[in-house]
């Protein structure tokens, strides 16, 4: 089975790299300095240490199994260029609200998936396993949720199907939402939200607007508890947004903050925190 990882930074290559110590065939697709460095060698460092070597390349390949972790707003670009090969069955991985009709477009099998493992670029072609974590899959459209299953499962990644893959997704944005823009903004790790109180209250502010469109949208839960319990969980990790602020890149925040903006206006719920909170982050990141 040829598998390919679509989008090869940090959560991309460690995936990648997982999957085919596992023995499958992997093709690394990535882009400008990443691209270089993967020529070279990937290099992990964290929970696990190890150098490999990696078939890496500039454009998608015809495979069995593509998963696409590119940053939100690079999807339409991405899925273009996969749509010109056999692509096989489609897996997103991204961070982010509103991806999936775009992707629907394109793919007969596309498999929507929301994952907690995290990971870090700590320079081209060198990633860090940060955190192990859970991966929930469902198909979106046509099949392929127990393959990709399979395929992490058996690479030693807890993954599972399940039929709430839509909630799962508004889910970790809504989480994103409170952790990911306040961490960009003040440049600290996620575990400072729960333990410095000026950031907790803006966390709390956060997440009861986002709590409120998710109540709207029939997804029931305790936005503060799941925040303050995965602050925790990954304190020491620096979400993805402060990493692209670092590196003065584009930020995913129309994909979160701005998609609950979005919603909470159809909905009639008042989200103005989290509106400023986008506006921020988009003066602050090279929108
Ligand atoms: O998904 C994340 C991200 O950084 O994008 C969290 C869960 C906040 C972990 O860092």
């Amino acid at each position: 089975m040829k598998i390919q990882i679509l989008g090869a930074g940090a959560l991309g290559s460690l995936f990648g790299a997982l999957i085919s110590l596992a023995g499958y065939k992997v093709v690394f697709v990535a882009r400008g300095k990443q691209f270089e460095a993967l020529k070279k060698g990937l290099k992990i460092s964290g929970i696990l240490n190890l150098e490999l070597k990696v078939q890496a390349t500039d454009k998608p390949e015809d495979a069995d199994l593509s998963f696409i972790t590119v940053k939100a707003y690079d999807t339409e670009n991405a899925v273009k260029q996969l749509s010109k090969v056999n692509a096989g069955i489609v897996c997103s991985l991204q961070n982010g609200i509103g991806l999936e009709n775009i992707i629907s477009e394109y793919f007969e099998n596309f498999v929507r998936g929301v994952t907690t493992y995290a990971a870090n670029l700590a320079d081209f072609g060198h990633v860090v396993f940060a955190g192990k974590g859970y991966t929930y899959l469902g198909d979106w459209k046509g099949k392929g949720a127990k393959v990709v299953a399979e395929v992490l499962n058996s690479s030693g990644m807890k993954a599972e199907v399940v039929e709430d893959v839509e909630r799962r997704v508004w889910i970790k944005a809504a989480i994103n939402a409170v952790i990911n823009p306040i961490t960009a903004l003040c440049r600290v790790r996620n575990g400072a939200i729960v333990e410095r109180e000026d950031l907790w209250i803006v966390a709390e502010a956060l997440a009861e607007e986002c709590e409120k469109v998710l109540k709207a949208k029939g997804y029931e839960l305790n936005l503060k508890e799941e925040v303050a319990r995965v602050a925790k969980m990954t304190a020491l990790n620096r979400s993805s947004m402060l990493q692209d602020v670092e590196r003065g890149k584009r930020t995913e925040i129309d994909f979160i903050n701005g998609a609950f903006v979005k919603e909470a206006k159809k909905l009639g719920i008042d989200c103005k925190i989290n509106e400023m909170i986008w506006r921020m982050v988009r003066a602050v990141g090279s929108t």
